[in-house]
């Protein structure tokens, strides 16, 4: 997937797709799970992935492909520490800025 890179080198991208929903969004890069917090839960993904590689592990906290100390660093330095990534995703932005062309059009057609 492609996607726009992000400013803060703590902040990484997620998305997860079901058979009728495509989500998208921004995550705290100790926050594995996503909930904006990092606590037991993170650093337990991380204990039970340890020593492991492949793509999309739950405990790759750095998306490196290993699970690894460098993983269980994020945690531990950001742990019990609340971390909201919540920013809008383009695709959020591209919809309300194609809602308001959409808005400013209709209202240039009524005055002509
Ligand atoms: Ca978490
Ligand atoms: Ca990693």
């Amino acid at each position: 997937m492609l996607t726009p890179t992000l400013a803060d080198p703590l902040l990484r991208w997620w998305s997860q797709a079901t058979a009728t929903t495509f989500d998208i969004g921004v995550r705290h890069v100790a926050d594995i799970n996503r909930d904006d917090s990092v606590d037991f839960t993170d650093l337990n993904l991380v204990l039970s992935f340890f020593n492991t590689s492949g793509v999309g592990l739950p405990g790759d906290a750095n998306e490196d492909g290993v699970v690894d100390f460098a993983d269980l660093n994020l945690v531990v330095s950001f742990f019990n520490t609340a971390a909201p990534a919540n920013v809008p995703a383009p695709g959020a932005l591209a919809l309300a800025a194609l809602g308001l062309m959409a808005g400013a059009g209709r209202r240039r057609g009524r005055g002509t």
